[in-house]
Order: C-alpha cells, then sequence, then structure tokens
C-alpha cells in the first residue's frame, strides 16, 4: 500500500509576560499595583482540508510555530493571545508521537481537528500579587512556553475511486494504463491478490486515486475465491467502478453478480455512486451480430462506457466521466464540518 510520510516539529506560541506597572494619579501619590496579565500562547491545531490529498506540503516545511502572546501592560491590560496556527492535512492522516510512536489522532473527515501542541498560558500581572504585607510587588510572572511536539504524519492514501470486476476482467491492466502503478497482469484469474492503489492525474491538474483489487466472484462471501475481505479497501471510496469484459455472454447477468457479492459484505456499497465500463472493446469486430448490439445496449441504470486498457480506446471518455462522478460528490460534501479527536 503506498504510503505518505512525514516527520514535522510543532510549536504552541509562547504566552505572554506579566507587567510590573502602579497607578500614577494626581493626589495619589503611592498607587497600587497594576500590571495586566500577559496574553495566552496560541495552540497548534491539525485540520482536515478535503482538497489535500499528499503530505507533500510537509516535506518542504517542516517547523511550524504559532503566534506568541502579547505581554501585559500597566492599568490592569492583559496582552492579546497568540494567534492559532491551523495546519491543514489530508483527509486519512494518522498522528504519532516521533520517540515513543504512540498514536495521538486519526483525522478522518472534512474539517476534524486535532490540537497538537498547547500554547503556553500568559504570565500573572504584578496587580494579582498585592497581599497585606506586600502593598506594592515588583514582581510578575514571566509567560510560560508553548509546547513543542514531535510528530510523524502518516497517510495511508484513500483511493477515490475502487475498481469492482471479476478476475480477469482487465483491472491491473486499467490501472497500469492511467496511473504510474505497474500491478502484474496475466491472462490467468486471481493474479492481483492485494489491492494496488495509483495516482491518476488529470489533465485539469486535479488527481484521484484509484484502486485495483482483487477478482470477485460469485460465491465470495461463502470465501469462494480470494473471499470478500479486500472490500474493505473500497469502503472508503467516493466512487465504484464496474469492470466487465465485454466479451462475456451475459453482460447484465455477470453486473447483478457483483452487485449481489457487494451487497453480501455492506449494503452500504451499493449506495456509493457508481459507473460501469466495458473493457476489451478491441476484441469485438467491427461487424457486430445482432445479439452483440443487444447485449451493448442493455440498460443498468448506471452510466457507462467503452473501453480497452490494452490499446488505449475510450479511455479518455472514462477519465472524464470519473471526474465529473467524482466533482458531483465533492459539491454534496461540502459543508458538512464535523469536530473530533481532540
Ligand atoms: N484484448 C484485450 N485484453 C485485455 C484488455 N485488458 C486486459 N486484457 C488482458 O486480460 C488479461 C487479464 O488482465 P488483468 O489486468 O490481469 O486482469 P485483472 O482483472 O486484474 O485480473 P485479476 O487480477 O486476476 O482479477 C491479461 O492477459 C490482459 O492482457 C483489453 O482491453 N483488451
Ligand atoms: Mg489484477
Amino acid at each position: 500500500m503506498f504510503v505518505d510520510y512525514a516527520e514535522i516539529e510543532m510549536w504552541g506560541g509562547k504566552g505572554g509576560n506579566g507587567c510590573i506597572s502602579f497607578r500614577r494619579e494626581k493626589y495619589l501619590p503611592k498607587g497600587g499595583p497594576n500590571g495586566g496579565d500577559g496574553g495566552k500562547g496560541g495552540d497548534l491545531i491539525l485540520k482536515v482540508d478535503p482538497d489535500l490529498s499528499t503530505l507533500l506540503d510537509f516535506h518542504y516545511k517542516r517547523i511550524y510555530k504559532a503566534g506568541n502572546g502579547k505581554h501585559g501592560e500597566g492599568k490592569d491590560r492583559t496582552g492579546e493571545g497568540g494567534k492559532d496556527l491551523v495546519v491543514k492535512v489530508p483527509p486519512g492522516t494518522v498522528v504519532k508521537d516521533k520517540k515513543s510512536g504512540e498514536l495521538l489522532g486519526d483525522l478522518v473527515s472534512p474539517g476534524d481537528l486535532f490540537v497538537v501542541a498547547k500554547g503556553g498560558r500568559g504570565g500573572k500581572g504584578n496587580a494579582h500579587f498585592k497581599s497585606s504585607t506586600n502593598q506594592a510587588p515588583r514582581f510578575a510572572q514571566p509567560g510560560e512556553k508553548g509546547e513543542m511536539r514531535k510528530i510523524v504524519l502518516e497517510l495511508k492514501l484513500l483511493a477515490d475511486v475502487g475498481i469492482v470486476g471479476p478476475p480477469n476482467a482487465g483491472k491491473s491492466t486499467l490501472l497500469a494504463r492511467v496511473s504510474d502503478a505497474r500491478p502484474k497482469v496475466a491472462p490467468y484469474p486471481f493474479t492481483t491478490l492485494k489491492p494496488n492503489l495509483g495516482v491518476v492525474k488529470l489533465k485539469s491538474n486535479k488527481s484521484f486515486v484509484l484502486a485495483d483489487i482483487p477478482g470477485l466472484i460469485e460465491g465470495a462471501h461463502k470465501g469462494k475465491g480470494l473471499g470478500l475481505d479486500f472490500l474493505r479497501h473500497i469502503q472508503r471510496t467516493k466512487l465504484l467502478l464496474f469492470l466487465l469484459d465485454v466479451t462475456m455472454p451475459d453482460i447484465p447477468l455477470e453486473y447483478n453478480k457483483l452487485r449481489q457479492e457487494l451487497k453480501l459484505y455492506d449494503l452500504s456499497l451499493l449506495e456509493k455512486p457508481a459507473i460501469l465500463a466495458l473493457n476489451k472493446i478491441d476484441l469485438l469486430t467491427d461487424n457486430l451480430t445482432d445479439k452483440e448490439k443487444k447485449k451493448l445496449k442493455a440498460n443498468l441504470n448506471i452510466p457507462s462506457v467503452k473501453i480497452s486498457a490494452l490499446t488505449g480506446v475510450g479511455i479518455k471518455e472514462l477519465l472524464n466521466i470519473i471526474s465529473r462522478e467524482l466533482e458531483k460528490g465533492k459539491l454534496q460534501e461540502k459543508g458538512e464540518v464535523k469536530i473530533g479527536a481532540f
């Protein structure tokens, strides 16, 4: 599995110092202490941004500091608090302590927040230290240092799109055609034993992560073939890409078999947006028989496209459809803000 990794150092802001000051008023030569408190240092906060998909930014900048609190002032004025620094991370970022390896946070959904390093407390001004024995304290507290944490960020690249299909349909061939991934391709079933991920770059400068998973067969829920366990890798995808070999005799039947197995594993998988690609179109001759034409017209209530992962025919159209569906999903997701993982 493709894992992105970064080591960084994060500092909470320093608290401002308390102030030493005395009232100076006409006719009141010995005014009492009126030094204000220092402001609190800002916190360093990680926040999930759904528009990010890698930890690339952290490879360039490794030290982050939140704002320092301002010092207290005379006339009991408290210093201004330091600014929090909110650092954006992609969904699926795991936060660990660098030294102990302890898991500190798991940032999954857009809007999730995690305070990595708290800002230091502001020092108390001398106004706090007046007592019956000391009416004019000449000291104030210094501000506290902010917390410092060395952490490791890990991102298990979450697939945006998962290819679901029977063995030998050409799933790995498709992944290899559209991404830099080089999964094993062979003319026999169950070539792929573990999921492969690849980053697909689109013309618009956007990208998405595509997962190629092992072949799915009827009866997989009873342990046939490689079982169903690998389907957990597509549970967090936004879109399913059903892939079928167009030369199979009954496409609607094959499609329904796939859906049936998904349903038996996790009903909610069927609620995901999905598209269908009919692969190996290069194997059909130009003169389609009536039976073949009818087969290709079968309406399965799902956007579909004919492709050849081998020759590249239809791939551009397929990527356009995927990009369109992902954009649709993004718009629906917007506005959903969740706070957790403190
Ligand atoms: N003619 C033709 N052959 C293809 C096409 N796509 C894949 N193949 C061939 O089909 C066979 C299976 O391809 P894979 O990509 O390994 O299929 P898979 O779906 O990943 O198979 P499993 O990993 O076993 O589930 C290979 O021999 C490929 O060369 C295509 O568009 N046209
Ligand atoms: Mg494969």
